[in-house]
């Protein structure tokens, strides 16, 4: 039996003893193939990285790493981790890769662990102007146990000043510079933030979380060479399952990175999910995916273009990436409204801050759209024009239902042309 083959005839097994449970799945399943995904760190990962995951691999213990684990039985689970490893290594042009991190969050916790003790002083992206929970919120591990101070973008341009930022660093002196966001458009100058690390004499971390995929497919240029440690996830536009990862070039951090991981944060490996890692990267090392990756930054500057041909602005004017901030203020709306808005026509996104927000985070001023999973799709540049004219349509006429409801019959239509796993 195929993997994919064994997958189905276990949930069908399941469902019927799990009737209410399999029923939610079923519904989650025809909702993804029934709205347009534009949250920005989603994709559509393929069936067999979903195969991989339903394996009984999730049944083994393998705390340790490869040949020196705690568990007895691990002579298989060895060769998955491998795998996965050196794929990781050959993707990303690094010499050590971690593939145990159970989440974007948790490999930058074993990366600060492994980089600066306990309270060191670290500089990192405001999450207000599009950074991560996991970069110094005051009420995450990162805030809690380390002393962080925030960069941000500049007002008029609505991005990163490297000059701005050198300069902070220069009067901060911090140990551990990170760089990497959850909500910026732009390329990162990650050779700048090297040369910056270099001369105020701290380490470099990148979490490349939003663009690994676009990295791995040479869509934005690659941190690998310039930082002590690059972290990120495995689901956005790297397509895999959701998960952590963790590449650098050193001997030395690769050994505290390990020992960080586990026992550092956490104790035994999902080794069904290491696999689908592994069949993901096997995917992303595939030359399609380099044409994936283009598809999906050429359709984000459409879109964006699209909606800034119908008065909504687009922060910083534009993207170099997988996503765009849209202000919805010319609209005389907040990003909830949106957001609720375009989820009622079948588009799914989320509020964001915009750089120097008058609104809440509850409320915000903006929505985050991203085009990795509509490209995964199989959307393209032509029918960015048509959604970005349903999302203008939608914004601009809030309170009428006539429009929504001929956009929700459109995207339908559009859903339905274009299945992700039928
Ligand atoms: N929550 C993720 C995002 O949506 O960008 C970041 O981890």
């Amino acid at each position: 039996m195929n993997p994919a083959a064994a997958t189905h005839a276990a949930h069908r097994s399941t469902e019927h003893r799990d009737q209410a449970l399999w029923a939610a799945v079923e519904a989650e399943s025809a909702r993804q193939e029934a709205q347009l995904e534009l949250i920005a760190s989603e994709n559509h990962t393929s069936r067999e990285v979903i195969a991989a995951m339903g394996t009984v691999l999730t049944n083994k213990y393998a705390e340790g790493y490869p040949g020196k684990r705690y568990y007895g039985g691990c002579e298989h689970v060895d060769v998955v981790e491998d795998i996965a490893r050196d794929r990781a290594k050959q993707l990303f042009k690094a010499a050590h890769a971690n593939v145990q991190a159970h989440s974007g969050t948790q490999a930058n916790i074993a990366a600060l662990m492994a980089l600066v003790p306990p309270r060191a002083r670290v500089l990192a992206m405001s999450l207000d102007h599009g950074g991560h929970l996991s970069h110094g919120h005051p009420k995450n591990f990162s805030g809690v146990f380390y002393e962080f101070h925030s960069y941000g973008v500049e007002r008029g341009s609505e991005r990163l000043d490297m000059d701005k930022v050198r300069e902070q660093a220069l009067a901060l002196r911090p140990a551990l510079i990170m760089a990497g966001a959850s909500a910026y458009s732009r390329i990162i100058d990650f050779a700048a933030f090297g040369q910056i690390a270099r001369e105020v004499g701290a380490k470099l971390l990148v979490d490349q979380a939003h663009i690994a995929g676009l990295v791995a497919g040479g869509e934005h240029p690659s941190p690998v060479p310039h930082a002590d440690v690059v972290t990120m996830t495995t689901h956005k536009t790297l397509r895999g399952p959701r998960g952590g990862m963790i590449v650098c070039n050193d001997e030395a951090h690769a050994k505290a990175l390990n020992s960080a991981v586990f026992p550092g944060g956490q104790g035994g490996p999902f080794m069904h999910v290491i696999a689908a890692k592994a069949v993901a990267l096997r995917e992303a090392l595939d030359p399609s995916f380099a044409h994936y990756a283009r598809a999906v930054v050429a359709n984000a500057k459409v879109l964006a273009q699209t909606l800034a041909g119908r008065g909504l602005r687009i922060v910083s004017g534009g993207t170099d990436n997988h996503l765009m901030l849209v202000d919805v203020t010319p609209m005389k709306l907040t990003g909830k409204d949106a957001e609720n808005l375009l989820h009622a026509v079948d588009l799914t996104c989320n509020k964001n801050l915009i750089p120097y927000d008058q609104n809440p985070p509850t409320k915000a001023s903006g929505v985050r759209l991203g085009t990795a999973a509509i490209t995964t799709r199989g959307l393209r540049e032509e029918h960015m024009r048509t959604l970005g004219g349903w999302i203008a349509d939608v914004l601009a006429n809030p309170t009428d239902a006539s429009v929504a409801a001929r956009v929700r019959g459109e995207v339908g239509e559009l859903a339905r042309a274009f299945p992700i796993y039928v």
